[in-house]
């Protein structure tokens, strides 16, 4: 069996400069509220919270050259870049606090760039409603978390393009995208035409979660560092109203726990973003409470019946 992360830390980023609503800024402290570093101590991890993050604030302007806040969202990324290299080079597991998911760009650049540093091979999971792949050219907001996964591919503004240093960060056949539901018209042929690996929610419908996860898992070895970018809008709305960009027909808790379950199974996870939650529009801290629920699963909480079966069936 392969060993579980036991050291990890949190790194908030509290800003929603990517954003197309405001209130992500204040994500982290809700996670830190609904108890997710308890609970991760309760799994046995030594958990170290960093604190937050400092960086511009919003100014909450139109788009200029197809971006909103451009510079910012940079100043912001190089902030996070900056922290996750620290930690991974520390051997802990980053758990990056959103903050809207155009962090992704640096948190998974510093992955990135650790992992050509150690040469480990890199598989990133995509938890999303939507696959964040538009472009300055297609964009139908200038919103830069509708951006990460094309920037991260090389497909961006510069500065964000080239902030882990040389090349882009990734290569599209790195990446699975899980729960995807709601893409743009030229963000669509833009994810065909790269030929992303997309388990979009009609195939989650089709083959079930656990097929599904079979093969956005399939290939991992032990030198496989995997990293899961988490947006909460992965979730049905039913489940997880908090966060700015809802859309219907999402997984449900279940089908959603049994994601990170079999995530957790591979003992492969090596960081983790949790970004998009919007405690502004949320009720009563229950999406940040159903994250946590969740993350404890990607860290390996089982039910005890499980292993109950597992002893019973030898
Ligand atoms: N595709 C839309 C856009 O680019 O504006 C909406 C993007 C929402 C992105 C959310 C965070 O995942
Ligand atoms: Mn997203
Ligand atoms: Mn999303
Ligand atoms: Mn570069």
């Amino acid at each position: 069996m392969p060993t579980p992360p036991t050291a990890v830390s949190l790194i908030g980023a509290p800003t929603d400069i990517g954003a197309g609503s405001r209130g992500a800024s204040m994500g982290p402290e809700a996670l830190r509220v609904a108890g997710l570093a308890e609970a991760l101590r309760a799994l046995g991890l030594d958990v170290a919270d960093r604190g937050n993050l400092h960086g511009p604030p919003n100014p909450w302007q139109p788009a200029h050259g197809g971006y909103r806040h451009l510079d910012e969202v940079v100043a912001w990324n190089r902030a996070v870049h900056a922290a996750v290299q620290a930690e991974l080079a520390l051997g802990r597991l980053p758990i990056l606090l959103g903050g809207d998911h155009s962090l992704a760009i640096g948190s998974i650049g510093a992955v990135a760039r650790h992992c050509r540093q150690q040469g480990r091979r890199l598989r990133v999971l995509w938890l999303d409603a939507h696959a964040d792949f538009n472009t300055s050219a297609i964009t139908p907001s200038g919103n830069l978390h509708g951006m990460p996964v094309a920037v991260l591919c090389g497909f961006g503004p510069p500065p964000l393009v080239h902030l882990g240093g040389d090349g882009p960060a990734l290569q599209p056949a790195q990446v699975r995208q899980i729960g995807i539901r709601s893409v743009d018209a030229g963000e669509k042929r833009f994810v065909h035409a790269q030929r992303l690996e997309v388990y979009d929610m009609r195939y989650i419908d089709e083959m079930g979660m656990r097929a599904t996860m079979e093969q956005a898992l399939a290939g991992l070895d032990e030198h496989t560092h995997l990293h899961v970018s988490f947006d909460v809008d992965f979730l049905d709305p039913e489940i997880a109203p908090g966060v700015g960009t809802t859309v219907p027909g999402g997984p449900t808790y279940r089908e959603a726990q049994l994601c990170m379950e079999m995530i957790a199974d591979t003992g492969r996870l090596a960081s983790l973003d949790i970004v998009e939650l919007n405690p502004a529009l949320d009720e009563r801290n229950r999406t940040a409470r159903v994250a946590v629920e969740l993350v404890e699963s990607l860290f390996g909480k089982s039910t005890l019946m499980r292993e109950h079966q597992a002893r019973r069936r030898g």
